[in-house]
């Protein structure tokens, strides 16, 4: 049934905070290494700026990820759980959860799940997409915090919404990719402008 919307939502740096929560993880277990405040955050990747710091902070940044009840923990991010069930109330509106868990399996793709559980409901189980490559998944709008998605499908279906995050916030404005400054933004009008 085309001219039901579909909504991709990514997880991390959308509706989880995972800069946040990594940076709370990071400064309890290192508590005497240099840390990278979310203000001077630059670049999607944690580990690539924390190694230009200092070598070894990279590996260090990476066990914070990498280690149990890290995903689980994080914090939901201001309007984001309200604004995913808002939209999935909507006529004609399909939302699916977005997600590219990390390569390390032990915990991540478990805690993904129970952390949609815990905040949107078991009903949301239904509309997890675990992923690496986002671009061979269908969609009419990707709301998502990383500037470049990119994968073996040249032309994705999806028109990427770039969802602000403090590591993207300074980048130039891209006049070809629209933006959502956080869920206080006009969500709604984006979903309006891509119905038919
Ligand atoms: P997504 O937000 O769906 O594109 O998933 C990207 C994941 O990668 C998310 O869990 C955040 C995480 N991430 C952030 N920085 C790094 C990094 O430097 N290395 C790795 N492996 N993952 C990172």
């Amino acid at each position: 049934n085309k001219r039901r919307l579909r909504v991709l939502v990514d997880m991390d740096g959308v509706i989880a905070d995972f800069e946040g929560g990594f940076l709370k993880k990071y400064k309890e277990k290192f508590p005497n290494e240099p840390f990278v405040s979310l203000e001077d955050r630059r670049g999607f990747w944690v580990s690539t700026q924390y190694g230009g710091v200092r070598s070894d902070l990279c590996e260090k940044a990476i066990s914070i990820w990498e280690s149990k009840n890290f995903f689980i923990d994080l914090e939901p991010l201001p309007g984001g759980v309200e604004a995913v069930k808002e939209m999935s109330k909507m006529k004609n509106t399909d939302v699916f959860i977005c997600t590219s868990p990390i390569k390390h399996y032990s915990y991540c793709p478990y805690e993904k799940y129970a952390w949609v559980e815990k905040h949107l409901g078991s009903e949301f189980l239904e509309q997890i997409i675990l992923t690496r490559d986002k671009t061979i998944v269908t969609g009419d709008i990707l709301i998502d915090d990383k500037p470049d998605i990119l994968g073996v499908e040249p032309n994705p279906s999806w028109e990427h919404v770039l969802f602000t995050a403090c590591h993207n916030n300074h980048l130039p404005p891209n006049s070809s990719q629209r933006r959502l400054l956080s869920w206080a933004d006009d969500w709604r009008g984006v979903l309006q402008s891509k119905r038919q």
